[in-house]
């Protein structure tokens, strides 16, 4: 029997594909598999160490950070800023970005980290999986100089790596720098990831819906028809599924087929979650792997951010789902079919 391969050694592999590459992203990666270990023993002690609860800080969206959160945020920025591969990181969690290096001008290091620590944190509490999502695009401003702003506000094509890190029923990590994405399992005993989903491949037909459904309610036409559209179609193997995690919604609907919503609403135009943290990185892993993402108007990946919080509708997940959600937009209910075996959507 052949030894599994570790996630070191799977992005070790990978650089010797591109010999001429200076290995900041290799260790940068690298970097991200060992904070996501650290933060993944916290999660998993969370109940027995008095973690839980509130730290009484709240954060630039107004919501009240959990200790998990903070300790999170502060476990990637240490490891990822002491890296010689950053030069910037935006988090989910501070105000502003921030900048690495000896005098804080982020002017050595490649790449810019723009992460959310722990997404799903009102999860936490109640035992429910939560995770790590991380986007990773090269810096603009030339190397030796201060780093802007600029920098950070760069479309998700703009992106060399991207990831997310599921802290569930097992710990995993899934990424792509373009040529597909691969998940990889922690082995707790152990302590190292193992390649445990290489290429993974939405499923061609899908049949889960993940939307909250509060928020459907106050959604535009064109989603809540699609809603009402999977629903009807219970007898064809539809069911909704919403976790309230991002990341374990969308792992779920990568393995088994299935859309995740978080729309516009009558009270928030601009929806819930954050581009540069949640929607871009997750949108690339969706296309990679098959899928789509799109707003409300196009492709999530083709949008450049005005803002480094900024929030988008999202909508991502099995490509035939994705197109039926648009087809409701231009010729309302009716124009699909929402039979998982059948091939009738546009
Ligand atoms: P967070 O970054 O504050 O954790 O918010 C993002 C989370 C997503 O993981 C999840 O899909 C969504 O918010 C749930 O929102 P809601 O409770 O409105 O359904
Ligand atoms: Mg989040």
């Amino acid at each position: 029997m052949s030894k599994a391969q570790t996630l070191g050694e799977f992005i070790m592999d990978r650089q010797a594909e591109f010999p001429f590459v200076s290995g900041q992203l290799t260790r940068l990666l690298t970097d991200i598999g060992v904070a996501a270990k650290i933060v993944n023993q916290k999660v998993n002690r969370a109940g027995l160490t008095s973690i839980l609860g509130a730290s009484g800080d709240t954060n630039i969206q107004d919501e009240q950070q959990q200790k998990l959160d903070v300790f999170a945020d502060d476990t990637f920025m240490r490891i990822l800023s002491s890296g010689k591969s950053v030069c910037g990181i935006g988090s989910e969690e501070r105000d502003d970005f921030v900048r690495c290096g000896e005098h804080g001008e982020g002017r050595q290091g490649k790449y810019i980290v723009l992460i959310d620590p722990l997404d799903g944190s009102s999860n936490i509490d109640v035992n429910v999986s939560i995770g790590t999502i991380f986007s990773i695009v090269r810096r603009i401003t030339p190397m030796g100089e201060p780093l802007g702003e600029g920098d950070f506000l760069q479309p998700g094509t703009a992106q060399v790596a991207a990831g997310y890190i599921l802290y569930g029923s097992s710990t995993m990590l899934v990424y792509t720098t373009g040529t597909g994405v691969n998940g990889f399992t922690l082995d707790p005993a152990v302590g190292e990831f193992f390649l445990s989903h290489p290429l993974m491949i939405f499923p061609e037909r899908g049949a889960t819906y993940s939307i909250n459904d509060a928020v459907k309610a106050k959604s535009g036409p064109a989603t809540q028809a699609f809603i009402d559209g999977c629903r009807e179609a219970v007898d064809a193997g539809f069911r909704g599924r919403y976790i309230g995690s991002l990341v374990a919604d969308f792992h779920r609907n990568l393995i088994h087929g299935g859309i995740y919503l978080y729309p516009s609403t009558t009270d928030k135009a601009h929806g819930k979650l954050r581009l540069l943290y949640e929607c871009s990185p997750l949108a690339w892993i969706a296309e990679e792997a098959g899928g789509l993402a799109v707003d409300d108007r196009g492709r999530i990946l083709d949008k450049v951010p005005a803002a480094l919080h900024e929030r988008t509708p999202y909508y991502v997940g099995t490509r035939h789902l994705v197109q039926a959600l648009m087809a409701c937009r231009l010729a309302g209910p009716g124009a699909f079919s929402m039979d998982p075996q059948g091939d009738k959507s546009p």
